[in-house]
Protein backbone atom coordinates (compact mmCIF):
# COMPACT_ATOMS: atom_id res chain seq x y z
CA UNK A 1 0.00 0.00 0.00
CA UNK A 2 1.38 3.46 -0.85
CA UNK A 3 1.16 6.69 1.11
CA UNK A 4 1.80 10.21 -0.06
CA UNK A 5 2.63 11.55 3.42
CA UNK A 6 5.65 13.83 3.40
CA UNK A 7 7.73 13.28 6.53
CA UNK A 8 8.21 16.63 8.28
CA UNK A 9 9.05 17.85 11.76
CA UNK A 10 6.46 19.98 13.54
CA UNK A 11 7.96 22.51 15.92
CA UNK A 12 6.21 25.47 17.52
CA UNK A 13 3.28 25.03 15.13
CA UNK A 14 5.47 25.07 12.00
CA UNK A 15 6.11 22.13 9.64
CA UNK A 16 9.73 21.81 8.59
CA UNK A 17 11.63 19.21 6.53
CA UNK A 18 15.15 20.33 7.44
CA UNK A 19 17.99 17.88 8.10
CA UNK A 20 19.95 15.24 6.18
CA UNK A 21 17.45 12.69 4.86
CA UNK A 22 17.72 8.92 5.15
CA UNK A 23 15.54 6.46 3.20
CA UNK A 24 12.25 4.96 4.31
CA UNK A 25 11.94 1.38 3.08
CA UNK A 26 8.78 -0.60 2.28
CA UNK A 27 9.05 -3.83 4.32
CA UNK A 28 6.75 -5.69 1.91
CA UNK A 29 9.05 -5.32 -1.12
CA UNK A 30 12.26 -3.95 0.37
CA UNK A 31 12.20 -0.82 -1.80
CA UNK A 32 12.71 2.81 -0.77
CA UNK A 33 9.42 4.69 -0.70
CA UNK A 34 10.34 8.01 0.88
CA UNK A 35 12.76 9.89 3.07
CA UNK A 36 13.03 10.92 6.69
CA UNK A 37 14.74 14.23 7.48
CA UNK A 38 17.03 13.74 10.50
CA UNK A 39 16.50 16.53 13.02
CA UNK A 40 19.60 18.46 14.05
CA UNK A 41 20.47 19.02 17.70
CA UNK A 42 19.49 22.64 17.13
CA UNK A 43 16.01 21.63 15.95
CA UNK A 44 15.54 19.32 18.96
CA UNK A 45 16.51 22.22 21.20
CA UNK A 46 14.06 24.49 19.39
CA UNK A 47 11.29 21.91 19.89
CA UNK A 48 11.96 21.71 23.64
CA UNK A 49 11.99 25.51 23.90
CA UNK A 50 8.74 25.73 21.94
CA UNK A 51 7.16 23.23 24.33
CA UNK A 52 8.40 25.23 27.35
CA UNK A 53 6.99 28.46 25.93
CA UNK A 54 3.65 26.81 25.23
CA UNK A 55 3.39 25.75 28.88
CA UNK A 56 3.60 29.38 29.87
CA UNK A 57 1.13 30.40 27.16
CA UNK A 58 -2.66 30.08 26.96
CA UNK A 59 -2.46 26.26 27.15
CA UNK A 60 -1.28 26.58 30.75
CA UNK A 61 -4.58 28.13 31.77
CA UNK A 62 -6.93 25.89 29.80
CA UNK A 63 -9.43 24.08 32.02
CA UNK A 64 -9.55 20.27 31.78
CA UNK A 65 -12.86 20.55 29.93
CA UNK A 66 -11.22 22.76 27.26
CA UNK A 67 -8.42 20.25 26.88
CA UNK A 68 -11.00 17.46 26.65
CA UNK A 69 -12.75 19.24 23.78
CA UNK A 70 -9.55 19.54 21.75
CA UNK A 71 -8.62 15.89 22.43
CA UNK A 72 -12.04 14.81 21.14
CA UNK A 73 -11.50 16.98 18.05
CA UNK A 74 -8.16 15.22 17.46
CA UNK A 75 -9.97 11.87 17.68
CA UNK A 76 -12.55 13.22 15.21
CA UNK A 77 -9.71 14.26 12.90
CA UNK A 78 -8.17 10.77 12.96
CA UNK A 79 -11.57 9.30 12.12
CA UNK A 80 -12.21 11.82 9.33
CA UNK A 81 -8.84 11.03 7.71
CA UNK A 82 -9.04 7.34 8.62
CA UNK A 83 -8.02 5.93 5.21
CA UNK A 84 -4.96 8.21 5.03
CA UNK A 85 -3.86 7.02 8.46
CA UNK A 86 -4.41 3.38 7.50
CA UNK A 87 -2.45 3.80 4.26
CA UNK A 88 0.42 5.51 6.10
CA UNK A 89 0.50 2.82 8.81
CA UNK A 90 0.54 0.02 6.21
CA UNK A 91 3.18 1.77 4.08
CA UNK A 92 5.47 2.19 7.09
CA UNK A 93 5.04 -1.22 8.71
CA UNK A 94 3.82 -3.52 5.92
CA UNK A 95 1.15 -4.82 8.32
CA UNK A 96 -2.07 -6.22 6.85
CA UNK A 97 -4.75 -3.64 6.05
CA UNK A 98 -7.27 -5.30 8.38
CA UNK A 99 -4.91 -4.96 11.33
CA UNK A 100 -4.31 -1.25 10.75
CA UNK A 101 -7.96 -0.53 9.89
CA UNK A 102 -9.49 -2.90 12.43
CA UNK A 103 -7.28 -2.32 15.45
CA UNK A 104 -4.40 0.15 15.38
CA UNK A 105 -5.88 3.32 13.89
CA UNK A 106 -9.23 3.00 15.72
CA UNK A 107 -7.23 2.52 18.96
CA UNK A 108 -5.33 5.77 18.31
CA UNK A 109 -8.63 7.67 18.19
CA UNK A 110 -9.88 5.72 21.21
CA UNK A 111 -6.76 6.71 23.17
CA UNK A 112 -7.66 10.40 22.73
CA UNK A 113 -11.30 9.83 23.67
CA UNK A 114 -10.44 7.72 26.71
CA UNK A 115 -8.14 10.37 28.17
CA UNK A 116 -10.28 13.32 27.11
CA UNK A 117 -13.07 12.13 29.33
CA UNK A 118 -10.99 11.09 32.30
CA UNK A 119 -8.99 13.84 33.97
CA UNK A 120 -11.57 16.34 35.16
CA UNK A 121 -11.88 14.69 38.57
CA UNK A 122 -8.15 14.00 38.75
CA UNK A 123 -6.74 17.39 37.90
CA UNK A 124 -9.08 19.69 39.75
CA UNK A 125 -9.08 20.29 43.47
CA UNK A 126 -11.38 17.38 44.01
CA UNK A 127 -9.64 15.33 46.68
CA UNK A 128 -10.01 16.80 50.09
CA UNK A 129 -9.66 15.51 53.62
CA UNK A 130 -10.05 17.07 56.98
CA UNK A 131 -7.20 16.53 59.40
CA UNK A 132 -8.58 13.59 61.36
CA UNK A 133 -7.08 14.43 64.74
CA UNK A 134 -9.28 17.47 65.22
CA UNK A 135 -6.70 20.16 64.47
CA UNK A 136 -9.20 21.78 62.12
CA UNK A 137 -7.55 21.92 58.74
CA UNK A 138 -8.74 21.25 55.22
CA UNK A 139 -6.32 19.45 52.90
CA UNK A 140 -6.85 19.43 49.21
CA UNK A 141 -4.85 18.11 46.29
CA UNK A 142 -3.96 20.08 43.21
CA UNK A 143 -2.77 18.15 40.15
CA UNK A 144 -0.17 19.97 38.12
CA UNK A 145 1.37 18.98 34.80
CA UNK A 146 4.95 17.67 34.88
CA UNK A 147 5.97 20.19 32.24
CA UNK A 148 7.71 19.28 28.97
CA UNK A 149 7.43 15.55 28.30
CA UNK A 150 9.51 13.61 25.77
CA UNK A 151 7.59 10.76 24.14
CA UNK A 152 9.76 8.21 22.34
CA UNK A 153 7.99 5.39 20.56
CA UNK A 154 8.81 2.23 18.57
CA UNK A 155 7.92 0.97 15.10
CA UNK A 156 5.58 -1.94 15.78
CA UNK A 157 2.34 -0.06 16.61
CA UNK A 158 3.51 3.40 15.63
CA UNK A 159 0.37 5.49 16.09
CA UNK A 160 -1.27 3.39 18.80
CA UNK A 161 1.78 3.60 21.06
CA UNK A 162 2.53 7.25 20.32
CA UNK A 163 -1.02 8.34 21.13
CA UNK A 164 -1.12 6.05 24.17
CA UNK A 165 1.33 8.50 25.78
CA UNK A 166 0.60 11.77 23.99
CA UNK A 167 -3.12 11.73 24.85
CA UNK A 168 -2.78 11.43 28.66
CA UNK A 169 0.19 13.82 28.66
CA UNK A 170 -1.94 16.48 26.94
CA UNK A 171 -5.01 15.64 29.03
CA UNK A 172 -3.06 16.57 32.16
CA UNK A 173 -1.87 19.87 30.66
CA UNK A 174 1.72 18.96 29.73
CA UNK A 175 3.40 19.89 26.49
CA UNK A 176 5.09 17.21 24.41
CA UNK A 177 8.07 16.69 22.15
CA UNK A 178 7.53 13.37 20.38
CA UNK A 179 10.09 11.33 18.49
CA UNK A 180 8.52 8.40 16.64
CA UNK A 181 10.60 5.50 15.37
CA UNK A 182 12.76 6.45 12.41
CA UNK A 183 11.35 3.38 10.62
CA UNK A 184 7.68 4.42 10.88
CA UNK A 185 7.27 8.22 10.98
CA UNK A 186 4.32 8.82 8.65
CA UNK A 187 1.30 8.49 10.95
CA UNK A 188 2.90 10.86 13.47
CA UNK A 189 3.07 13.52 10.73
CA UNK A 190 -0.63 13.08 10.01
CA UNK A 191 -1.31 13.33 13.73
CA UNK A 192 0.50 16.68 13.88
CA UNK A 193 -1.67 17.95 11.00
CA UNK A 194 -4.82 16.75 12.75
CA UNK A 195 -3.76 18.30 16.07
CA UNK A 196 -3.11 21.66 14.40
CA UNK A 197 -6.49 21.56 12.65
CA UNK A 198 -8.17 20.61 15.94
CA UNK A 199 -6.96 23.84 17.53
CA UNK A 200 -4.14 22.55 19.72
CA UNK A 201 -2.05 25.68 20.34
CA UNK A 202 1.39 25.89 18.65
CA UNK A 203 4.17 24.31 20.71
CA UNK A 204 1.89 22.04 22.73
CA UNK A 205 2.67 19.01 20.55
CA UNK A 206 6.01 19.03 18.73
CA UNK A 207 7.42 16.32 16.51
CA UNK A 208 11.05 15.65 15.64
CA UNK A 209 12.28 12.82 13.42
CA UNK A 210 15.53 10.92 13.44
CA UNK A 211 17.34 7.95 14.85
CA UNK A 212 18.00 7.19 18.51
CA UNK A 213 21.67 6.96 19.53
CA UNK A 214 23.76 10.08 18.75
CA UNK A 215 20.69 11.58 17.12
CA UNK A 216 17.28 13.09 17.88
CA UNK A 217 16.30 10.44 20.46
CA UNK A 218 19.43 10.83 22.54
CA UNK A 219 19.48 14.63 22.24
CA UNK A 220 15.89 14.77 23.42
CA UNK A 221 16.34 12.51 26.45
CA UNK A 222 19.52 14.36 27.47
CA UNK A 223 17.97 17.80 27.06
CA UNK A 224 17.87 19.70 30.38
CA UNK A 225 14.53 21.25 29.37
CA UNK A 226 12.77 17.88 29.28
CA UNK A 227 10.96 17.25 32.59
CA UNK A 228 9.95 13.60 32.05
CA UNK A 229 10.44 10.81 29.53
CA UNK A 230 7.77 8.34 28.45
CA UNK A 231 9.39 5.60 26.39
CA UNK A 232 8.33 2.37 24.71
CA UNK A 233 10.99 0.19 23.14
CA UNK A 234 13.75 -2.26 23.88
CA UNK A 235 14.91 -2.87 27.44
CA UNK A 236 18.53 -2.02 26.49
CA UNK A 237 17.41 1.35 25.12
CA UNK A 238 15.49 1.89 28.35
CA UNK A 239 18.73 1.48 30.31
CA UNK A 240 20.43 4.15 28.17
CA UNK A 241 17.49 6.54 28.47
CA UNK A 242 17.25 5.99 32.23
CA UNK A 243 20.90 7.02 32.59
CA UNK A 244 20.20 10.22 30.64
CA UNK A 245 17.11 11.00 32.72
CA UNK A 246 18.92 10.13 35.98
CA UNK A 247 21.41 12.92 35.37
CA UNK A 248 18.65 15.44 36.16
CA UNK A 249 16.36 13.09 38.16
CA UNK A 250 13.64 13.30 35.51
CA UNK A 251 10.83 10.73 36.02
CA UNK A 252 10.48 7.94 33.47
CA UNK A 253 7.65 5.69 32.37
CA UNK A 254 8.97 2.66 30.49
CA UNK A 255 7.20 -0.03 28.48
CA UNK A 256 9.97 -2.41 27.41
CA UNK A 257 10.69 -5.83 25.95
CA UNK A 258 9.26 -9.21 26.82
CA UNK A 259 9.57 -12.96 26.35
CA UNK A 260 5.98 -13.75 27.13
CA UNK A 261 4.97 -17.19 28.31
CA UNK A 262 1.69 -19.02 27.85
CA UNK A 263 0.40 -21.97 29.87
CA UNK A 264 -1.97 -24.54 28.39
CA UNK A 265 -3.48 -26.90 30.95
CA UNK A 266 -4.94 -30.25 29.96
CA UNK A 267 -8.37 -29.09 31.17
CA UNK A 268 -8.43 -26.22 28.62
CA UNK A 269 -10.73 -26.05 25.62
CA UNK A 270 -8.00 -27.05 23.17
CA UNK A 271 -9.68 -25.57 20.14
CA UNK A 272 -9.94 -22.22 21.93
CA UNK A 273 -6.34 -22.51 23.18
CA UNK A 274 -5.00 -23.27 19.68
CA UNK A 275 -6.97 -20.43 18.08
CA UNK A 276 -5.95 -18.04 20.87
CA UNK A 277 -2.30 -19.02 20.59
CA UNK A 278 -2.32 -18.53 16.82
CA UNK A 279 -3.42 -14.95 17.58
CA UNK A 280 -1.11 -14.42 20.53
CA UNK A 281 1.98 -15.73 18.74
CA UNK A 282 1.42 -14.51 15.20
CA UNK A 283 -0.53 -11.22 15.28
CA UNK A 284 1.50 -8.65 13.34
CA UNK A 285 3.97 -11.51 12.70
CA UNK A 286 4.87 -11.58 16.38
CA UNK A 287 5.89 -7.93 16.41
CA UNK A 288 3.67 -6.99 19.33
CA UNK A 289 5.33 -6.74 22.72
CA UNK A 290 2.53 -8.88 24.18
CA UNK A 291 3.00 -11.81 21.78
CA UNK A 292 3.57 -15.28 23.22
CA UNK A 293 7.05 -16.60 22.42
CA UNK A 294 7.20 -19.48 24.95
CA UNK A 295 4.32 -21.88 25.42
CA UNK A 296 4.24 -24.56 28.11
CA UNK A 297 1.69 -27.31 27.53
CA UNK A 298 0.62 -29.94 30.07
CA UNK A 299 2.09 -33.26 28.96
CA UNK A 300 -1.12 -35.28 28.34
CA UNK A 301 -2.22 -32.81 25.64
CA UNK A 302 1.22 -31.74 24.40
CA UNK A 303 1.38 -33.82 21.21
CA UNK A 304 -2.17 -33.04 20.14
CA UNK A 305 -1.77 -29.34 20.90
CA UNK A 306 1.58 -29.15 19.08
CA UNK A 307 0.18 -30.87 15.99
CA UNK A 308 -2.86 -28.58 15.88
CA UNK A 309 -0.85 -25.40 16.45
CA UNK A 310 1.70 -26.37 13.79
CA UNK A 311 -1.09 -27.11 11.32
CA UNK A 312 -2.70 -23.74 12.10
CA UNK A 313 0.62 -21.94 11.65
CA UNK A 314 1.23 -23.61 8.28
CA UNK A 315 -2.21 -22.51 7.09
CA UNK A 316 -1.90 -18.87 8.20
CA UNK A 317 -2.39 -16.44 5.33
CA UNK A 318 -2.30 -12.71 4.99
CA UNK A 319 0.45 -12.14 7.51
CA UNK A 320 2.91 -9.24 7.13
CA UNK A 321 6.71 -8.92 6.93
CA UNK A 322 9.35 -8.01 9.51
CA UNK A 323 9.95 -4.30 9.81
CA UNK A 324 13.46 -4.24 8.29
CA UNK A 325 16.17 -6.36 6.69
CA UNK A 326 18.18 -6.17 9.92
CA UNK A 327 15.25 -7.41 12.00
CA UNK A 328 14.46 -10.19 9.48
CA UNK A 329 18.11 -11.30 9.65
CA UNK A 330 18.02 -11.34 13.46
CA UNK A 331 14.88 -13.53 13.45
CA UNK A 332 16.26 -15.88 10.78
CA UNK A 333 19.51 -16.15 12.79
CA UNK A 334 17.49 -17.38 15.79
CA UNK A 335 15.66 -19.86 13.54
CA UNK A 336 18.88 -21.27 12.09
CA UNK A 337 20.30 -21.91 15.59
CA UNK A 338 16.98 -23.35 16.75
CA UNK A 339 16.78 -25.72 13.77
CA UNK A 340 20.28 -27.00 14.57
CA UNK A 341 19.50 -27.58 18.26
CA UNK A 342 15.80 -28.54 18.32
CA UNK A 343 12.77 -29.31 16.18
CA UNK A 344 10.95 -27.10 13.68
CA UNK A 345 7.26 -28.12 13.64
CA UNK A 346 6.14 -25.42 11.18
CA UNK A 347 7.77 -22.67 9.14
CA UNK A 348 11.40 -22.03 10.02
CA UNK A 349 12.54 -19.77 7.18
CA UNK A 350 11.62 -17.10 4.66
CA UNK A 351 8.62 -17.77 2.41
CA UNK A 352 9.00 -17.74 -1.37
CA UNK A 353 6.28 -15.83 -3.22
CA UNK A 354 7.61 -15.77 -6.77
CA UNK A 355 6.81 -12.06 -7.06
CA UNK A 356 8.23 -8.71 -5.92
CA UNK A 357 7.52 -9.56 -2.26
CA UNK A 358 10.62 -11.77 -2.44
CA UNK A 359 12.59 -8.52 -2.05
CA UNK A 360 10.81 -7.82 1.26
CA UNK A 361 11.56 -8.87 4.83
CA UNK A 362 9.42 -11.96 5.33
CA UNK A 363 9.56 -14.80 7.84
CA UNK A 364 7.16 -17.75 7.96
CA UNK A 365 5.00 -18.36 11.05
CA UNK A 366 7.20 -20.79 12.95
CA UNK A 367 6.58 -23.33 15.70
CA UNK A 368 9.63 -24.75 17.49
CA UNK A 369 10.02 -27.48 20.11
CA UNK A 370 12.70 -29.49 21.90
CA UNK A 371 15.04 -26.63 22.87
CA UNK A 372 16.54 -26.37 26.35
CA UNK A 373 15.28 -23.52 28.52
CA UNK A 374 18.64 -21.72 28.34
CA UNK A 375 18.68 -21.67 24.53
CA UNK A 376 18.77 -18.13 23.05
CA UNK A 377 15.53 -18.80 21.15
CA UNK A 378 13.79 -19.60 24.47
CA UNK A 379 15.40 -16.88 26.62
CA UNK A 380 15.86 -13.87 24.34
CA UNK A 381 13.12 -11.70 22.88
CA UNK A 382 12.85 -12.57 19.16
CA UNK A 383 9.96 -10.22 18.29
CA UNK A 384 9.00 -12.27 15.27
CA UNK A 385 6.50 -14.99 14.27
CA UNK A 386 8.12 -17.65 16.43
CA UNK A 387 6.79 -19.67 19.36
CA UNK A 388 8.57 -22.48 21.22
CA UNK A 389 6.60 -25.31 22.82
CA UNK A 390 7.68 -27.33 25.86
CA UNK A 391 5.79 -29.81 28.08
CA UNK A 392 5.18 -29.56 31.83
CA UNK A 393 3.85 -32.03 34.40
CA UNK A 394 2.63 -29.98 37.38
CA UNK A 395 1.15 -26.55 38.03
CA UNK A 396 4.15 -25.66 40.18
CA UNK A 397 6.55 -26.59 37.37
CA UNK A 398 4.50 -24.54 34.89
CA UNK A 399 4.79 -21.47 37.12
CA UNK A 400 8.54 -21.95 37.61
CA UNK A 401 9.06 -22.20 33.86
CA UNK A 402 6.85 -19.21 33.06
CA UNK A 403 8.45 -17.03 35.73
CA UNK A 404 12.04 -17.77 34.69
CA UNK A 405 14.07 -15.25 32.73
CA UNK A 406 14.70 -11.54 32.84
CA UNK A 407 11.36 -10.28 31.48
CA UNK A 408 7.84 -10.00 32.93
CA UNK A 409 5.41 -8.28 30.60
CA UNK A 410 2.42 -10.49 29.78
CA UNK A 411 1.24 -14.10 29.97
CA UNK A 412 -1.67 -16.24 28.87
CA UNK A 413 -3.33 -19.04 30.83
CA UNK A 414 -5.59 -21.51 29.06
CA UNK A 415 -7.67 -23.60 31.46
CA UNK A 416 -11.24 -24.77 32.03
CA UNK A 417 -10.78 -24.74 35.82
CA UNK A 418 -11.83 -21.45 37.37
CA UNK A 419 -10.08 -22.09 40.67
CA UNK A 420 -6.85 -22.86 38.82
CA UNK A 421 -7.20 -19.70 36.74
CA UNK A 422 -7.46 -17.56 39.89
CA UNK A 423 -4.59 -19.43 41.53
CA UNK A 424 -2.18 -19.38 38.60
CA UNK A 425 -2.76 -15.96 37.04
CA UNK A 426 -1.82 -13.87 40.11
CA UNK A 427 1.23 -16.10 40.72
CA UNK A 428 2.76 -15.13 37.40
CA UNK A 429 5.58 -12.53 37.53
CA UNK A 430 4.07 -10.28 34.86
CA UNK A 431 2.20 -7.00 34.58
CA UNK A 432 -0.70 -8.49 32.60
CA UNK A 433 -2.11 -12.03 32.62
CA UNK A 434 -4.89 -13.05 30.25
CA UNK A 435 -7.04 -16.09 31.03
CA UNK A 436 -8.57 -17.86 28.01
CA UNK A 437 -7.98 -14.79 25.86
CA UNK A 438 -5.19 -12.53 24.69
CA UNK A 439 -4.80 -8.77 24.27
CA UNK A 440 -8.35 -8.00 25.35
CA UNK A 441 -7.85 -4.39 26.42
CA UNK A 442 -9.79 -2.06 28.67
CA UNK A 443 -7.94 1.25 28.53
CA UNK A 444 -8.56 1.96 32.22
CA UNK A 445 -6.61 -1.07 33.44
CA UNK A 446 -2.94 -0.89 34.51
CA UNK A 447 -0.63 -1.68 31.60
CA UNK A 448 3.09 -2.39 31.95
CA UNK A 449 5.69 -4.93 32.93
CA UNK A 450 7.82 -6.12 35.82
CA UNK A 451 11.56 -6.96 35.87
CA UNK A 452 13.23 -5.91 32.58
CA UNK A 453 9.84 -5.32 30.92
CA UNK A 454 9.20 -1.86 32.29
CA UNK A 455 8.94 0.73 34.98
CA UNK A 456 5.58 2.08 36.07
CA UNK A 457 2.09 1.52 34.77
CA UNK A 458 0.13 3.30 32.08
CA UNK A 459 -3.59 3.15 31.32
CA UNK A 460 -6.50 5.04 32.86
CA UNK A 461 -5.64 6.81 36.10
CA UNK A 462 -2.15 5.27 36.09
CA UNK A 463 -1.21 7.39 33.07
CA UNK A 464 -2.85 10.46 34.56
CA UNK A 465 -0.85 9.90 37.75
CA UNK A 466 2.43 9.60 35.86
CA UNK A 467 1.80 12.69 33.75
CA UNK A 468 1.02 14.93 36.74
CA UNK A 469 2.37 15.99 40.11
CA UNK A 470 -0.06 15.89 43.03
CA UNK A 471 0.43 18.82 45.38
CA UNK A 472 -1.17 19.11 48.80
CA UNK A 473 -2.54 22.39 50.10
CA UNK A 474 -3.33 22.50 53.84
CA UNK A 475 -5.60 25.34 55.07
CA UNK A 476 -6.03 25.95 58.82
CA UNK A 477 -9.71 26.45 59.44
P1 LIG B 1 14.14 0.62 20.19
O1 LIG B 1 14.42 0.66 21.64
O2 LIG B 1 15.23 0.26 19.26
O3 LIG B 1 13.60 2.03 19.68
C1 LIG B 1 12.47 2.65 20.26
C2 LIG B 1 12.60 4.16 20.09
O4 LIG B 1 13.72 4.60 20.84
C3 LIG B 1 12.84 4.61 18.65
O5 LIG B 1 12.14 5.82 18.44
C4 LIG B 1 14.34 4.85 18.63
O6 LIG B 1 14.76 5.77 17.65
C5 LIG B 1 14.57 5.38 20.02
N1 LIG B 1 15.94 5.22 20.52
C6 LIG B 1 16.81 4.23 20.23
N2 LIG B 1 17.98 4.44 20.89
C7 LIG B 1 17.83 5.56 21.62
C8 LIG B 1 18.68 6.30 22.51
N3 LIG B 1 19.92 5.91 22.77
N4 LIG B 1 18.17 7.40 23.09
C9 LIG B 1 16.91 7.81 22.84
N5 LIG B 1 16.07 7.18 21.99
C10 LIG B 1 16.51 6.06 21.39
O7 LIG B 1 12.89 -0.36 20.02
P2 LIG B 1 12.18 -0.80 18.66
O8 LIG B 1 13.07 -1.76 17.95
O9 LIG B 1 11.69 0.41 17.96
O10 LIG B 1 10.88 -1.56 19.23
C11 LIG B 1 10.86 -2.91 19.54
C12 LIG B 1 11.04 -3.12 21.01
O11 LIG B 1 10.04 -2.40 21.71
C13 LIG B 1 10.87 -4.55 21.46
O12 LIG B 1 11.83 -4.84 22.45
C14 LIG B 1 9.49 -4.57 22.08
O13 LIG B 1 9.27 -5.57 23.04
C15 LIG B 1 9.42 -3.22 22.69
N6 LIG B 1 8.04 -2.79 22.89
C16 LIG B 1 7.53 -2.80 24.15
C17 LIG B 1 6.20 -2.43 24.37
C18 LIG B 1 5.56 -2.45 25.74
O14 LIG B 1 4.45 -1.95 25.87
N7 LIG B 1 6.20 -2.99 26.75
C19 LIG B 1 5.43 -2.04 23.30
C20 LIG B 1 5.99 -2.04 22.02
C21 LIG B 1 7.30 -2.42 21.82
O1 LIG C 1 -2.70 -1.87 24.18
C1 LIG C 1 -1.93 -1.02 24.65
O2 LIG C 1 -2.34 -0.05 25.32
C2 LIG C 1 -0.49 -1.17 24.48
N1 LIG C 1 0.28 -0.28 25.12
C3 LIG C 1 -0.01 -2.16 23.71
C4 LIG C 1 1.37 -2.41 23.52
C5 LIG C 1 1.75 -3.34 22.64
C6 LIG C 1 3.12 -3.61 22.36
O3 LIG C 1 3.58 -3.86 21.29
Amino acid sequence: MSSSVLVRHYVGGVFDASGDPFPLVDPVRGRPTGEVPAASAELVDRAVRAAREALAGPWGSWAPADRARVLHRIADGIEERFEEFVAAECADTGKPHELAAGVDIPRAAANFRAYADRPAGRSEQSWHTETPDGRGALNYTVRKPLGVVAVISPWNLPLLLLTWKVAPALAMGNTVVAKPSELTPRTACLLAEVAAAAGLPPGVLNLVHGKGADAAGQWLTEHPGVDAVAFTGESATGTTIMRAAAARLAPVSFELGGKNAGLVFADADLEQAVAGTLRSAFTHSGQVCLCTERLYVERPVFDEFAARLAEGARKLEGYGPMISAAHRDKVLGHLARAAADGEVLAGGGAPHFGDDRDGGFWVEPTVLAGLPEDHPAVREEIFGPVVHLAPFDTEAEALTLANAGPYGLAATVWTGDLARAHRVAPALDVGIAWVNTWNLRDLRTPFGGVKASGIGREGGDHSLDFFSEPMNVCVKL
